[in-house]
């Protein structure tokens, strides 16, 4: 498929790559007793063993050691706050300079972070945000509502004729997928040819991801499209489709684009991914915390941009660039 969704990513991720690089707001500086170097950064994932993560891992990796800082990162086993907040708990413990964090919650994660600053810790939010960011010195992540409005665009020129469309999500509380559920839901509502089925939750379990799909597809075998907000979602919203036989009627697109969506995308289980920029989002983060430790100007904000793939493009530098690492 379908040509005019690769020419309509290559603009978007075009545009979104402008935007990348002005960040909006200023944040906090500080310079009272500020180290001249050989900060110890620490990184802590939403989750373990996550290929966006894994990728986010591998561009503060890099970018550390080109600025001279240590790093190590921690995860929990699975994307929750109740895990995630003994894993900060402990790391706060080891007293590192800046902690860059993905929190599991907008709310949940919000004391424990105040917490780690309370200890003078330069806090950078990397990937998802709190109901309060204003507890770090900067937030970074991809355009999630838009993602989630681009992502029913490429399934208004897959199934023209409208139909109905359902979300699979991961959990509410997440600020990434809450605001791409949010961008998918809002664009269909709006447009009359489709009837959105809402959003069902996966609790990032491809199993369960798989079966909402299903039933979904037992109760309403008309189904035109599906959106999976997230890599373990897609994963098990794909399986789902296989299933049931149904990878010739119903489009499917997943955002991230992990090995196994890789692998889907080839095999016509899927036909677009929205691949986010992990890397840089990782990259980005380690800038703002060594200037917060500087004392520098820090951005509050930085919204990093994504990339359409389909199979069209997969093999194109811009495809193979957007695939996320298993390993750095
Ligand atoms: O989609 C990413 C990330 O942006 C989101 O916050 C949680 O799920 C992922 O890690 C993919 O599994």
């Amino acid at each position: 498929m379908n040509r005019k969704i690769a020419i309509v990513a290559g603009v978007a991720a075009l545009a979104l790559g402008a935007t990348a690089a002005c960040g909006s707001g200023s944040g906090s500086s500080s310079g009272d007793g500020a180290k001249k170097g050989n900060y110890k950064l620490t990184f802590v994932q939403g989750v373990a063993g996550d290929a966006f993560y894994i990728s986010m891992q591998c561009g503060i990796q890099a970018e550390a050691a080109k600025l001279g800082a240590t790093v190590t990162t921690q995860g929990a086993q699975k994307f929750d706050p109740t895990l995630q907040t003994p894993v900060l708990q402990s790391v706060i413990a080891s007293k590192p300079d800046a902690i860059l964090i993905a929190p599991t919650d907008v709310s949940a994660m919000q004391q424990p972070i105040a917490q780690a600053k309370q200890q003078g810790i330069k806090i950078v939010l990397v990937d998802t945000t709190l109901t309060d960011p204003s507890v770090a010195v900067s937030a970074i992540s991809s355009d999630n509502a838009g993602g989630g409005k681009a992502a029913f665009d490429a399934i208004k020129q897959l199934a023209p004729n409208g139909g109905k469309v359902l979300g699979v999500g991961v959990q509410p509380g997440i600020s990434t997928t809450d605001a791409r559920d949010k961008g998918f839901g809002d664009a269909a509502k709006a447009d009359s040819k489709f009837t959105y089925l809402g959003v069902q939750y996966s609790q990032n379990d491809p199993a369960k991801a798989a079966s909402i799909v299903s039933a979904a597809l037992q109760k309403d075998p008309d189904i035109v499209g599906i959106f999976a907000s997230n890599l373990f979602s897609a994963e098990g919203a794909a399986t789902g489709i296989r299933q049931a036989g149904k990878q010739d009627k119903v489009k499917v697109v997943g955002f991230d684009a992990g090995p196994d969506q890789i692998k889907a995308l080839q095999d016509g289980t899927v036909q677009a991914l929205i691949a986010q920029q992990p890397a840089t989002i990782g990259t980005d983060g380690v800038q703002q915390a060594i200037k917060a430790l500087k004392g520098e100007q820090t951005t509050a904000s930085i919204k990093t941009g994504f990339s359409i793939i389909t199979k069209d493009n997969l093999s194109s530098a811009e495809g193979q660039a957007a695939a996320y690492k298993a390993s750095c």
